[in-house]
Parts: C-alpha cells; sequence; structure tokens
C-alpha cells in the first residue's frame, strides 16, 4: 500500500484522536462504534485508518500492517516495542496502572511479613517487573479482563489493573494499595516505514506534536 495506514481501536482511542487526526486535517469518513467496517477511509484518498483491538496495534505496526498507530503505555511494555519507533507521548486516555485489593485486606502488612499473595492481571510482564523490584513474592494469575472480580471471588489476593475515575474500584469495594504507573498513549511508527514513506508521515507526525503542545 502506497498510502499511509493508520491502526487505532475503537471507544477513547478512536474518540480522542479525532481532534488529533483533525489537526493533521485528517477525517475519517465514517465512525467504528456506528459501522462494522474494519477499514475506514478518510477524507484524503491517501489515507485510511484500520480498526483493531487495543492490544493488537503494535503488532499490526510492528509487522507494518499499518504504517503507524497509536497504543497506551499499558500495551506497549506488555508487547515489548520491537520494531516501533515511539515518537511522541499524546497525553491522551491517562490512567493509572495500580495494584488494588479488597478494602479490608491489609496489603502492606502482608508485603512487610513476607507473604506470598496472588495477583491476577492482563499485565504480566509489567506487574512481574514491579514486584519483583519491591521484593514481594507473587504468584501472578493472567486474565484478559474484568480483573476486579478475582479478589471477590477468592480468586486473587489483589489485582493489577488501570484506574481513571476509580469508579470500577469503588463499585466492587477495591481500593487501590500501590501505584505503579502513569498511563497515557503513545505515537508508534513502524520503523521501516518511517524511512521509505518519511515524505508522507513526517508532516502527520509534526501535525501530532504541534497538536498536543
Ligand atoms: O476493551 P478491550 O478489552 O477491547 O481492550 P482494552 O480495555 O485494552 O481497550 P480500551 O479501548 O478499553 O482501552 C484502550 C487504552 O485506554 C488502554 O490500553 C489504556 O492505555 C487506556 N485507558 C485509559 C484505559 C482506562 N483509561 C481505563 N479506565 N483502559 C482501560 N480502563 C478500564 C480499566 O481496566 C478498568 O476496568 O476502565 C476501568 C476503570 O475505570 P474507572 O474510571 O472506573 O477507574
Ligand atoms: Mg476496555
Amino acid at each position: 500500500m502506497n498510502g499511509i495506514t493508520i491502526a487505532l481501536s475503537k471507544g477513547r482511542i478512536f474518540e480522542e484522536t479525532l481532534p488529533l487526526l483533525a489537526a493533521a486535517g485528517i477525517v475519517p469518513l465514517e465512525h467504528p462504534e456506528s459501522s462494522r467496517k474494519l477499514i475506514i477511509g478518510t477524507n484524503r484518498p491517501d489515507v485510511r485508518v484500520v480498526i483493531v483491538r487495543a492490544s493488537d496495534t503494535p503488532t499490526y505496526v510492528q509487522y507494518g500492517a499499518a504504517d503507524l498507530g497509536i497504543a497506551g503505555r499499558d500495551v506497549l511494555l506488555e508487547h515489548g516495542g520491537v520494531g516501533l519507533y515511539q515518537p511522541l507521548d499524546l497525553k491522551i486516555a491517562q490512567c493509572r496502572m495500580c495494584v488494588a485489593a479488597p478494602a479490608g485486606f491489609d496489603y502492606q502488612a502482608a508485603v512487610r511479613r513476607g507473604a506470598r499473595l496472588s495477583v491476577a492481571t492482563k499485565y504480566i510482564h509489567t506487574a512481574r517487573e514491579h514486584f519483583a523490584a519491591k521484593g514481594v513474592h507473587v504468584d501472578l494469575i493472567k486474565l484478559y479482563g474484568s480483573m476486579e472480580l478475582a479478589p471477590l471471588v477468592g480468586l486473587a489476593d489483589a489485582i493489577v489493573d488501570l484506574v481513571s475515575s476509580g469508579s470500577t474500584l469503588k463499585a466492587n469495594n477495591l481500593v487501590v494499595v500501590e501505584e505503579i504507573l502513569q498511563i497515557s498513549s503513545r505515537l508508534i511508527v513502524n520503523q521501516a516505514a518511517l524511512k521509505m514513506k518519511r515524505e508522507a508521515l513526517q508532516p502527520l507526525i509534526s501535525a501530532f506534536a504541534g497538536a498536543v503542545g
């Protein structure tokens, strides 16, 4: 494909990317919530958007199926970033990655006495590094979503998950016991595409940079 392919996930990343695309003069012709199309054209005949699962965005860009994409730092840390150039923090889709536990569980005391904790998460890699750096002994349990349920039904003592408003934790009687990382989304670019298509990609990257401020 000679033009530019941009990989985006629907939901918050698509919504918060629209103003950045607009700053680059790009307007998608359809909305992924109302259209079932996975390839969406734009007002520019040489630019298209492909709709992917958030955790798949780095993979599409790594293999060059998309020239660029937008992915959360959480997703990039799990992916590893191989083959990706990450020129910009777009400061969108912000949240915190946290350890959370039931309100009645004394996490700090358990850590102090060296207890072995079971922790459920989608973010195995980041969680492993965090607990290893703190010297906390953990058994990690991989889940693909709804981590909040795990401590409520005895699957785990704690979870590692993303928190923005905090209302999901609150609704499930969980509290943040440790903050791991501040998360925002980054622009990712295929390294080979950046060389081969620099003339087409550079103005877009610059427009994004200008829009972030
Ligand atoms: O939804 P799906 O399973 O397809 O994939 P996904 O959850 O990875 O995608 P999506 O679109 O929900 O999130 C894309 C990116 O947005 C993530 O990779 C993060 O970088 C970023 N982001 C920002 C968030 C949140 N805020 C967030 N609050 N991603 C998820 N959440 C979830 C969180 O996991 C928890 O279940 O929202 C819930 C907590 O929200 P509050 O407001 O109740 O605290
Ligand atoms: Mg989600």
